[in-house]
């Protein structure tokens, strides 16, 4: 598996899919959801979301990307913080083994993942980085090999480093 963290904007990313983090209605909002729709062409995301209707906590929902240069995008919906004791780590590991699942079921290789709940839904961003690069590492696929971990941020892009590093993945 190839990891590379990259700073800047996820809806610019030349990949199979890239991941978003929606909230439980498929709506649409702030933050890397607003920008996905915004690049993606909002009516017609939203046209696709509203026929799929909505997606649990920890589950994931797959759009084509539309206007996007991304073939799919993964809707993840991660968890609200709420100071870590009410099952978030288990919901936001989730997100990250169901969006790889999803990607390898149709057979795509290069998937770029948002640091999930790291915004608005406030979860600490050391621990996002430290689950999301164990599920990355963990998870079997057949077909998926390339991951991009798109920081909005210099010091998430360290984060993600830091982590990587401390697994001994070659490059880190
Ligand atoms: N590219 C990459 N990363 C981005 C981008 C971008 N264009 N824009 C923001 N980020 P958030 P959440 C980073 O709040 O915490 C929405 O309203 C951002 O810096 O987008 O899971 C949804 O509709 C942060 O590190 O997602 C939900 O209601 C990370 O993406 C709710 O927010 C995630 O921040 C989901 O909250």
């Amino acid at each position: 598996m190839e990891i590379e963290v990259h700073q800047g904007d996820i809806t610019t990313l030349e990949v199979d899919a890239v991941v978003n983090a929606a909230n439980s209605q498929l709506a649409g909002g702030g933050g890397v959801d607003g920008a996905i729709h915004r690049a993606a062409g909002f009516e017609q995301l939203q046209a696709a979301c509203r026929a799929i209707g909505g997606c649990p906590t920890g589950e994931v929902r797959v759009t084509p990307g539309f206007d996007l240069p991304a073939k799919y995008i993964i809707h993840a919906v991660g968890p609200v913080w709420r100071g870590g004791d009410k099952g978030e780590e288990k919901l936001l590991r989730a997100c990250y083994r169901n969006a790889l699942e999803a990607a390898d079921a149709r057979q795509l290789c290069s998937v770029a993942f948002p640091a999930i709940s790291c915004g608005v839904y406030g979860y600490p961003l050391s621990e996002a980085c430290e689950c999301a690069v164990d599920e990355v590492l963990k998870t079997d696929c057949d077909y998926v090999e390339k991951i991009v971990f798109c920081c909005f941020s210099v010091d998430m892009a360290e984060c993600y480093r830091r982590q990587l590093g401390n697994r001994a993945v070659p490059g880190f």
